[in-house]
């Protein structure tokens, strides 16, 4: 059966993890953080000092997930969407957060007042939304609040919808 590959981007915190791994039980497809992906394999070239973190190698983690990817049937969470061949996805989520919502998430995470502010100032500018029209058809970019718990179960329905329409449509 051929499944649907789907990714779920947007600034950190807007609860992509969340989703993702709820998405994930519930439909059956496998879900990949790409934050841990690296973490585990070391795919990182080098570190940056300003931010305090390793710098993805944006290659080596494509290479990584090539064989999955092709086959199908995987929900990819990552905070950046323009590196991924645009082949790989059916359908892009970019995820949104009202900013007090935000901001709340991410002073609980124990972010510095910097990140703090570059996060929300990412969110504010639809950073990420503007990153996946850019490298996605416009037609497979959707929008989601995810705000509230009530957010979530939505967008799971949805979501579970459209891929059974998907597997539908792809089937014969
Ligand atoms: P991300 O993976 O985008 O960094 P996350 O899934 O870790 O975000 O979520 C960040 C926090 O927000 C976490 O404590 C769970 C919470 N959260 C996520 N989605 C939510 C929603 N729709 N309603 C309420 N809280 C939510």
């Amino acid at each position: 059966m051929l499944l649907p590959n789907i990714l779920l981007t947007g600034t950190p915190g807007v609860g992509k993890t969340t989703l993702g791994k709820e998405l994930a039980s519930r439909s059956g497809l496998k879900y990949i953080n790409v934050g841990d992906l690296a973490r585990e394999g070391q795919l990182y070239d080098g570190y940056d000092e300003e931010y305090e973190c390793p710098i993805l190698d944006e290659d080596r983690v494509v290479d990584e997930l090539e064989n999955q990817m092709s086959e199908g049937g995987v929900i990819v969470d990552y905070h950046g969407c323009d590196f991924f061949p645009e082949r790989w996805f059916h359908i892009v989520f970019v995820l949104q957060a009202d900013n007090s919502v935000l901001y709340k998430r991410l002073e609980t995470r124990g972010y510095n007042e910097k990140k703090l502010k570059e996060n929300i100032q990412c969110e504010i500018f639809q950073v990420l939304y503007e990153e996946a029209l850019a490298s996605y058809k416009e037609e497979i970019v959707h929008q989601l609040p995810s705000n509230k718990p009530e957010d979530l179960e939505d967008n799971i329905n949805q979501i579970l919808k459209w891929i059974e329409q998907w597997i539908k449509d792809h089937s014969s």
